[in-house]
């Protein structure tokens, strides 16, 4: 167990729900984590609480998502505006529940469970928050807690919590000893994890190849020292786009690009780069520019996001660089093609 005294905490916040309505809401569109989580946790509720459990993810569930839940055989529920409570998970800031957020509002109490390093400050004082950063995901924390309470996993819930550690750890890559021995643990219940992994892999799309290419044909490249930086402009695929050009050879990616809510920007590190620097991509960039530019931002230490509603796209890029130039101590030099 990675934290016996976190875990307690989360486990004596749920035996209060018993008898309740609980709705579990997830990030904008989920993803293996939140929804792999989502789904052993109310069966949890529900087995050893004798609560209700409902299921919302805000907006549309993304494709990985929607092939998990067709997995898990669930869906999101009818009426979540009747919960007693709400539980949030996986979500680093209010604004990631989208459409959702309306239901923070509604005075009902409201507990976040996370592993996220900006939720305890982003949601301030409207909700309760456990988060717990050496958590690789919300399904580790949630094989903690089904290991404090006794409860048995059936193959499904081990599937479910396989996939959200699997993904969060980007392929396992990023585990530490302590995500491997669960996701072992898992494995060794019976589960097939190249038919699950098979099943939820989600062939790229045409149109997210062409956004890939533009975006390295859009590329602007910087050097501080031996570190790279890369931006880039795009609309959509933001991420996905992100991660291309720090796997093209990129220390540090940067793109964004015009929506119909404001300016939206992806960034992504490499740990190499986060170890050496300390540099912070959700905390010392993404939220700090969200804010400066009337927007919000957050996420973890090498992928975060960010939205602004004021500004314009170069100004912001531009603003993005001086914070990493800034960090590195020294200005950025752009290199030429
Ligand atoms: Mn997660």
């Amino acid at each position: 167990m990675r934290s016996a005294d976190f875990i307690e905490i989360i486990a004596k916040k749920l035996r209060e729900l018993s008898g309740k309505t609980v709705a579990i809401l997830t990030h904008a569109g989920g993803d293996p984590d939140s929804i792999g989580a989502a789904y052993v946790l109310s069966n949890m509720l529900e087995k050893l609480m004798s609560a209700r459990a409902l299921l919302e993810i805000p907006e549309e569930p993304s494709t990985h998502s929607a092939a998990l839940m067709e997995r898990l055989e669930i869906s999101s529920s009818e009426n979540v505006d009747g919960a007693d409570t709400y539980l949030v998970l996986d979500c680093g800031s209010p604004e990631q529940l989208g459409d959702s957020m309306r239901l923070l509002k509604s005075g009902k109490p409201v507990l976040v469970i996370d592993h996220h390093s900006t939720s305890a400050e982003k949601f301030g004082g409207g909700a309760e928050v456990h988060a717990m950063e050496e958590y690789s995901s919300v399904c580790e924390i949630i094989f903690d807690l089904a290991e404090h309470l006794g409860y048995d996993l059936s193959i499904e819930e081990a599937e479910a919590l396989f996939a959200g550690i699997y993904y969060d750890t980007a392929r396992l890559s990023l585990a530490d000893h302590e995500a491997l021995r669960k996701a072992c643990a898992l494995a060794s219940r019976g589960i097939n994890p190249r038919m699950l992994l098979q099943g939820l892999e989600v062939k790229m799309d045409l149109s997210e190849r062409v956004a890939r290419i533009k975006a390295a044909a859009r590329m602007r490249v910087y050097r501080a020292g031996d570190w790279i930086i890369a931006v880039s402009r795009l609309s959509s695929f933001q991420s996905s786009a992100a991660r291309s050009l720090v796997n093209l050879g990129a220390h540090v990616a940067i793109v964004g690009g015009e929506s119909d809510e404001g300016i939206t920007l992806s960034f992504r590190a490499l740990n190499e780069f986060i170890d050496a620097t300390g540099i912070n991509l959700g905390r010392d960039i993404a939220a700090r520019i969200g804010e400066e530019f009337g927007g919000h931002g957050g996420g973890h230490a090498s992928a975060a996001k960010a939205l602004c509603k004021r500004g314009g796209l170069e100004e912001i890029l531009g603003r993005c660089l001086e914070l990493i130039g800034e960090r590195l101590g020294g200005r950025l030099r752009e290199l030429q093609p």
